[in-house]
Parts: C-alpha cells; sequence; structure tokens
C-alpha cells in the first residue's frame, strides 16, 4: 500500500506513524505530509528518515490510503481532492463525521458497512470512542434509554500547545496559552468553542456520534466535558439508564468479553482505570462499575482510553487495516 500520513508532524500524526509501525502495516510507499511551513523536515519511520512533503505533492502521488489528522479546514478542502485521484481518506477531524453520506466507524462495532466506494470515512471523535466501545455491548444486551456522561480530558486532545501550556506552568514559566485559564490545578467544563446551546462542541460531539455509530436513535446521551490537567487519556464518568434489567455479574462479563476492552474493577485492591496506566495502550479501560440505586435499570461506570491511541491513531489504523484485509483499497 502506498500510504500518506497527513499532519504527520503533529501530536496524532506523531502516534499515527508509531502504530502504523508498531502493527506493521503493509506500506510499500510512505508519504509524511504536512503544511508548507514543515516541507522539507526528516522524520523517521522504522529507523528511516522520510522527508516531509505538501499537500499537491501528495495528491499527485495518488496514494491508495490517506489518513489525515491536520484539522477539520485541511480535510475539508484536500480529502476530496485525495478521493478524486482514488484515495480513499481516514479523516480524523470532525469536518465529516455528521455528514449524512460518510461512514463514522469503530472496527469492532461497524466495519461491516464500509465498502470500495467509501472514499472518505470518518474517525470519530475521542472522547466518543471510548465510550461507544464500552457501551456498544450492553446498548445490545440491556438496551440503552439515557446516558448522562461527564469527562475528565488530557490536555493531548488540544494539540502540543495545550501540552506546552501544562508543562511550562508546572515549571512556573511563562508562554504561550492554549487555554483562556491556567489549566495546572485547574479544571476548565470548556472543550473546544462553545455553541448557541450553550453547550460545546465537544459536548455535542458526544451526544450525536454515537447514535450514528450504534445506527440507532433511540437513545439520548446529555455530556459535560471538562480538561483537567493530564496528558495520558480521557476519563469519562458514565450513568446509563437501560430499558431491560441487568446484573452486574453479567455486565462485568460482557464488557470483559469484548475484544479492545479491558475491565479493571476491583475496589478490594483498589483497582480501576487511570490515564498513568491506559497511556501507550490500545484497550479502553472500565471499571468503578455498580448499579445507580437511586433509578431503575441504571448503571454507573468509569471509563478510560488513550485519547492519541485509540481514541485516534490505533482506530484509524484498524480501518485501514480493515480496508487492507477485505480487499476495499489499491488495485
Ligand atoms: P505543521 O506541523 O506543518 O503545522 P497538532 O494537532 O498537533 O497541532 O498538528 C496538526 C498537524 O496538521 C501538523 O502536522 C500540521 O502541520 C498539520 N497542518 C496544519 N495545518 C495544515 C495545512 N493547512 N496543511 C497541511 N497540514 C497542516
Ligand atoms: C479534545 N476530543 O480532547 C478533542 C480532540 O473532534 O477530533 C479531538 C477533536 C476532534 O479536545
Amino acid at each position: 500500500m502506498k500510504v500518506a500520513v497527513v499532519g504527520a508532524t503533529g501530536m496524532v500524526g506523531e502516534v499515527m506513524l508509531k502504530v502504523l509501525a508498531e502493527r506493521n502495516f503493509p506500506i510499500t510507499t510512505l508519504l509524511v505530509v504536512a503544511s508548507e511551513r514543515s516541507v522539507g523536515k526528516k522524520l523517521s519511520y522504522k529507523n528511516q528518515e522520510f522527508t516531509v512533503i505538501g499537500l499537491a505533492d501528495a495528491v499527485a502521488a495518488q496514494p491508495d490510503i490517506a489518513i489525515f489528522s491536520a484539522g477539520g479546514d485541511t480535510s475539508l478542502e484536500w480529502a476530496p481532492k485525495f478521493a478524486a485521484v482514488g484515495t480513499t481518506v481516514i479523516d480524523n477531524s470532525s469536518a465529516w463525521r455528521m455528514d449524512p453520506t460518510k461512514k463514522l466507524v469503530v472496527p469492532e462495532i461497524n466495519a461491516s458497512q464500509l465498502s470500495r466506494e467509501d472514499k472518505i470515512i470518518a474517525n470519530p471523535n475521542c472522547s466518543t470512542i471510548q465510550l461507544v466501545m464500552a457501551l456498544h455491548p450492553l446498548h445490545k444486551k440491556y438496551q440503552m434509554k439515557r446516558v448522562v456522561v461527564s469527562t475528565y480530558q488530557s490536555v493531548s486532545g488540544t494539540g502540543v500547545k495545550a501540552v506546552q501550556q501544562l508543562e511550562n506552568e508546572m515549571a512556573g514559566v511563562k508562554g504561550e496559552m492554549a487555554y483562556p485559564y491556567p489549566i495546572n490545578r485547574n479544571a476548565l467544563p470548556h472543550c473546544d468553542v462553545f455553541l448557541e446551546n450553550g453547550y460545546t462542541k465537544e459536548e455535542m460531539k458526544l451526544a450525536r456520534e454515537p447514535q450514528k455509530i450504534l445506527d440507532d436513535r433511540s437513545f439520548s446521551i446529555s455530556a459535560t466535558a471538562v480538561r483537567i490537567p493530564t496528558s495520558g487519556g480521557h476519563s469519562e464518568s458514565v450513568n446509563v439508564e437501560f430499558q431491560n434489567d441487568f446484573e452486574l455479574n453479567e455486565v462485568r462479563q460482557l464488557l470483559n468479553d469484548t475484544p479492545g476492552v479491558t475491565v479493571q474493577d476491583n475496589t478490594d485492591t483498589n483497582t480501576y482505570p487511570m490515564p498513568i496506566y491506559a497511556h501507550d495502550k490500545d484497550e479502553v479501560f472500565v471499571g468503578r462499575i455498580r448499579r445507580d440505586e437511586t433509578q431503575r435499570n441504571s448503571l454507573n461506570l468509569w471509563i478510560v482510553a488513550d485519547n492519541l491511541r485509540k481514541g485516534a491513531a490505533t482506530n484509524a489504523v484498524q480501518i485501514a487495516e480493515y480496508l487492507v484485509t477485505h480487499g476495499l483499497v489499491g488495485a
């Protein structure tokens, strides 16, 4: 496969290259692509040096697959240009996710709907991916009615500038601000921009994307997204009301049996998911599994995952793997 990584110099791009190498993705030619500012820079992949090229050169090279993580505007402008030369684009931005003509894919859940005709495929938001990975098996069994989720999101979700802001603040150094307030020793109920309805864009992604991925609008999700001074992963406190009742042991078993999900849940040994353990791992970790004693058929969960891996790069590479394995890309 001729593969282009668009946004290769960025935070997610760097993890994309790492995950492609780790999983030994079948690459014959690798194109590392970024903005004109970075053209000529060197990046390493499997101990080999690659020179960053611009988007026009990458389109001209007609890759089989282009994995984008270069922001929504770049995707909106350039993904169709790649698609027009026959490239299959896997896009990590929010640009195409809710477009009814594009598929929004978490491979463990809905990759089977992909076909050769899908030239732009959307990768969901990081906080959505970990949420649906844990909720999907429970939804199939008990039918979700309503979900209330509060997130505790890592600064790495915002990008390099935000990680730098946290590091500067911790070191007592003045520098550029990614957020309107200090993030160290703070919690900002503000991820992405505010919308007219008073929610943030991140909160609305959490409300809408799961319905599309699970192809079901019979449940609703209400979200509050909070940025906290961690860097290894996003955490989520989740309350789910189901149509049907459940047994806690069966819930644990269902989650345990779900590929990509790991249960860490033992209060006797203080075992529960945390970003420091989820960091650099591909699984979605679930713990603090307990019945909501105030409401019928309701469950509380704590879900943690590395937002740059399963939340972004790993999920995108898994989509690419599915396309290759099922003969949906290339000649
Ligand atoms: P560059 O490093 O040249 O700016 P992050 O999310 O960590 O900020 O990274 C964003 C990624 O998207 C970087 O690789 C960045 O490249 C790339 N990028 C941003 N704007 C453009 C653009 N207009 N064209 C191509 N790549 C872009
Ligand atoms: C965050 N979820 O942590 C965001 C980052 O729509 O792909 C990814 C934004 C997106 O702030």
